[in-house]
């Protein structure tokens, strides 16, 4: 026996006695309960007909038991895999698993109440649970937490209303989105034969369905979308639903250059577009479909944060104007890492969008890899259930179940903005590409494929049965469009070099590609000493009504008396810089790990109220008409937020997007959107991108995953003008570099490599002068120097030119130069040429850094220093970046500075002669160790 008794006292251990119970006292029952005997007793009263002649009220909840199967597990028993049989699942969905038999087929429930049918025979219960659940689309929803979502979705899956289907003239439309996906393949079949296109062969019911979404958010009040997906069936949506011209695509089959400024370019179905749609009802749509790398899934992140810019900043945050829809394959779905990222992104005020439609085009293989292989969970799509998303796999040949369920998804977003998944499922009709034999590795399958028909015919096969077309309308129909593509194949013939059109062109439109010679101007920065003092108060105040720990007090005090006696450091330099640009109009956006305080605890953007969680963000109050000031700490990722944040900024060019590293060491989880966007990005596609990372790096003894960020990676990936990669060591640098980034009318990725230790040193301050009317500096000279009488010029970068300073003034060296080379792409050549004349008593020039010899800069920068004999110092090279001993870390960095201030032997009268020792003994040191350099690579 069912075991009550934590309804209502141990007396309660039977249906008739719960009853008895409602009915005595309905609010002392759990409110389910309260919904299911009402429901109860208002179909008692209500339908006569057909009427419940039972009182077994165990019965009534088998059935609701047996309903509660079909919600929860009816998805497991459908009929939504084309071409092959599903998997078995256990326990079935029979009768006999919620203790009913065949025998209560004819006995009337008033369980029926509870799906919408009123009370109705176990036998009509089945069938509509069968329709619901276990036809052309199963739902996963059940463990959506929120009760309301809950019922919506019952309501609209279960409800006999939402079962109508479409209008002859509705389902003539959809069909003429078949005519056309189909057509399109077909047609590239036979025009370009073998040609790589990545067919959407299988699964043309995306075309209808994503146009489908459009209609339907356009009606919702949706007014751009953002598309990213990848190769499998681009040409097409590019085609068929962004509008861009057959006859460009066609071309791009044949053409073998580029126009404009790309220099390399890209494949086809690589390329990104932009286009303004007219729909039928009237509504216009921006479709905006993000370029992408081979890379799978990489382009996710970046379509969520091309999203969040055009939702902060061209609706002011309004999410229900602006969806993101991503189509994925259903092998990278289930296995590419970022996926999970960006999801578990979703909900996160920093990141949210208001929900994304997710669609899979699920072919049921990746290359050739079955997907028995490819996941271990059932679904590949059950990345979404980390959110709770409701997830519908739908048949792909049955067109009007997906238009159906994309409608309803779409519907879903604008209700409760938030993430839904379809799946459709479908097949490839051939290989991983045109060229490719798909039987080697799925031979049963494919024999399957074989024979089954396009959805195309499938559809037309239907409407020709129920009479609302003819045979001889689709054969005319199909011929027509064929016609028509072949007009556009002639048209493309006579285009000349393919263009890419630029990306988000209005966005960009008063911007230029970079020359070098742009990097050679300096922004003059106007700003004033008055201002930024105006801005200081604003940055460095709290409110009196409110009390913040006396750390917080103390930090916001320093800071003021800092300012006053007319200096800034580290952090305050930021905090100018943003304040700054905020108030001349530039919206500012941080984000990354622990990025309001900081890691290293010197931004404090913001600060807690104490006793509450409530925060305040001075920078948020700098002027009335300011631009917005975002600063988010991000989840512990890297590859999805790096991916985001690109395209954050490729949508806000105006505004200065900051990405932080925690160290610059796990930067290279994010390596894809180095490789594949910020280095590549505008030679590929001509997009610009204004990104700035911030990458903590410095050897301070923290071990070999606290210490680089690995600069030689972005110098190898440093060509012509693509970034912008720069190790500043003063405040006043840092502002003015960033200021600068916004101020011109171009834009390139910035690489910042930003300090630890500096943050706190006395020597890296800045007084407000440097700031006010200077500029940014790529090379600083040593001035503590008598130049004639410099005998060795040392040049370095970064942190380590505070460990050489402390050495020099020990030693009180002004025969040493020290020279910053504080941008170190695009190389400032003419100023280190000069620079290499000035000393020209020097008798050595040294490079300096505290990487190992295959890591830091040395490596690239050498060829730089053509035409003159630079002798390098540097770590001994190693496979790891740095020691996790700090007495061995220390050994090492004073081996480094001892040898650029090494007393010479020969104890000459000047003790730091150089190359004047009689015995060379200081060359040769240099010498060897570079050649040990040059033998081992
Ligand atoms: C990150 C990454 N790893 C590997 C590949 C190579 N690759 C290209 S397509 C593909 C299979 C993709 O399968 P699926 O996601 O199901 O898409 P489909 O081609 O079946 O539409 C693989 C492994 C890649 N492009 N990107
Ligand atoms: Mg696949």
């Amino acid at each position: 026996m069912d075991d009550f008794s934590y309804l209502g006292g141990s007396e309660i251990n039977s249906m008739e006695q719960l009853y008895q119970q409602y009915l005595n006292n309905p609010e002392a029952l759990d409110k389910s309960w309260q919904h299911f005997f009402r429901g109860f007793e208002f179909a008692r009263v209500n339908y006569s007909e057909p009427a419940v002649t039972h009182v077994d009220l165990d019965k009534e909840f088998k059935v609701l038991n047996y309903i509660d199967a079909f919600r929860k597990r009816g998805h497991l028993f459908t009929k939504t895999n084309p071409v092959r049989a599903r998997r078995e699942y256990y326990p079935t969905l029979d009768l006999e698993n919620s203790g009913l038999s065949e025998d209560d087929l004819d006995i009337i429930f008033h369980a029926g109440n509870e799906i919408g049918i009123g009370n109705a025979s176990l036998r009509r219960i089945r069938e509509h649970l069968m329709q619901t659940y276990c036809g052309s689309v199963g739902t996963e929803y059940m463990y959506v937490r929120t009760p309301e979502r809950v019922s919506w979705l019952q309501h609209r899956l279960e409800s006999v209303q939402s079962k109508t289907g479409f209008s002859p003239d509705e389902k003539k439309d959809i069909f003429g989105h078949l005519i056309k996906a189909v057509g399109f393949e077909n047609f590239l079949h036979r025009r370009f034969v073998g040609q790589k296109r990545f067919s959407l062969e299988g699964t043309e019911t995306l075309i209808p369905a994503l146009y489908y979404i459009m209609e339907r958010g356009s009606e919702l009040g949706i007014e751009a979308f953002f598309l990213g997906m990848a190769h499998r069936g681009r040409l097409n949506v590019l085609a068929n639903i962004l509008g861009k011209p057959y006859e460009n695509i066609f071309q791009e089959f044949t053409a073998a250059e580029f126009e404009s400024n790309i220099s390399l370019g890209d494949v086809k179905y690589h390329l990104g577009y932009c286009s303004h749609i007219s729909l039928p009802n009237g509504r216009e749509v921006s479709v905006n479909m993000a370029p992408n790398p081979s890379h799978l899934e990489a382009v996710s992140p970046v379509s969520q944060g091309l999203a969040r810019a055009t939702i902060d900043h061209q609706f002011k945050g309004d999410f229900t104007k602006v969806a993101p829809v991503l189509i994925h394959g259903d092998a990278a779905i289930a296995g590419q890492g970022v996926v999970y990222e960006v999801i578990q992104m979703s909900e996160l005020s920093g990141y949210k969008t208001g929900g994304t439609i997710h669609i899979v085009i699920n072919n049921q293989v990746g290359f050739t890899t079955n997907y028995l292989d490819a996941r271990s969970s059932t679904y590949c799509t059950d990345v979404g259930k980390v959110i709770k998303a409701p997830v519908f796999h739908v048949n792909g040949d049955d067109v009007e179940a997906l238009v159906q369920i994309v409608k309803m998804a779409m519907d879903y977003r604008q209700t409760f903005y938030t993430d839904v998944f379809i799946d459709i499922l479908s097949y490839r009709k051939y290989g991983h590409n045109e060229g490719d034999e798909p039987r080697y590795t799925q031979p049963t399958l494919y024999r399957a494929i074989a024979r089954h028909p396009n959805p195309r015919e499938l559809y037309s096969q239907q409407l020709i049965s129920q009479g609302i077309v003819t045979a001889g309308e689709v054969s005319r129909q199909q011929k027509s469009f064929d016609g028509f593509l072949e007009e556009k194949l002639e048209i493309s013939k006579t285009l000349g070099k393919v263009t890419i059109q630029r990306f988000l062109s209005e966005t960009w439109k008063s911007y230029k590609h970079a020359e070098r010679q742009d990097f050679d101007k300096h922004f003059p920065d106007d700003i004033t000493v008055e201002l930024l003092q105006f801005i200081g108060d604003k940055i460095n105040y709290l409110p009196d009504d409110r009390k913040f720990i006396d750390k917080t007090v103390k930090l916001v005090e320093d800071r003021r008396a800092m300012m006053k006696a007319g200096k800034a450091d580290w952090a305050i330099a930021e905090l100018l810089t943003y304040g700054s640009l905020l108030y001349e109009g530039h919206p500012v956006r941080i984000s990354g790990q622990d990025v309001v305080r900081g890691t290293f605890a010197h931004r404090h953007a913001s600060h807690v109220i104490e006793d509450t969680d409530e925060t305040f963000t001075p920078l948020k109050y700098v002027h009335q008409k300011q631009a917005p000031f975002y600063i988010y700490n991000s989840p512990l990722n890297e590859y999805g937020v790096l991916g985001f944040e690109y395209g954050y900024a490729l949508a806000a060019p105006n505004g200065l997007t900051i990405w932080e590293a925690q160290f610059g060491d796990f930067s290279n989880v994010a390596q894809v959107i180095m490789d594949q966007y910020l280095s590549s990005a505008e030679e590929k596609w001509g997009l610009m991108n204004g990104l700035v990372l911030f990458l903590p790096h410095g050897f301070e003894g923290q071990g070999p995953e606290h210490s680089s960020a690995r600069i030689e990676r972005f110098l190898i990936l440093a060509a012509r003008n693509n970034m912008q990669i720069v190790n500043p060591t003063t405040p006043a640098n840092l502002f003015h570099l960033l200021r600068q980034s916004v101020k011109r009318n171009f834009r390139v990725p910035l690489v910042i490599f930003t300090p630890k230790s500096l943050l706190r040193n006395h020597k890296c301050i800045s007084t407000l002068k440097e700031f006010a009317g200077d500029h940014f500096r790529e090379v600083i000279d040593d001035q503590d120097v008598d130049v004639k009488e410099v005998r060795r010029l040392v040049f370095c970068s970064g942190k380590i030119f505070y460990d050489l300073l402390a050495r020099k003034e020990e030693l009180k060296a002004r025969d040493v130069a020290l020279v910053r080379i504080e941008q170190l792409h695009p190389f400032p050549r003419n100023q280190v040429d000069a620079i290499m004349h000035k000393y020209d008593n020097a008798l050595v020039t040294l490079w300096v850094q505290e990487e190992p010899g295959n890591m830091g800069p040395w490596r690239h920068i050498w060829h730089e220093f053509k035409g003159f004999e630079i002798l390098p110092i540097f770590r001994q090279p190693s496979g790891s970046p740095a020691t996790g001993l700090l007495k061995v870390h220390q050994i090492s960095q004073e081996e480094i500075i001892g040898k650029v201030f090494k007393k010479c032997v020969c104890e000459l009268n000047r003790p730091y002669c150089g190359l004047q020792c009689p015995d060379g003994s200081q060359k040769q040191d240099i010498l060897n160790q570079y050649r040990y350099f040059g033998e081992k690579h």
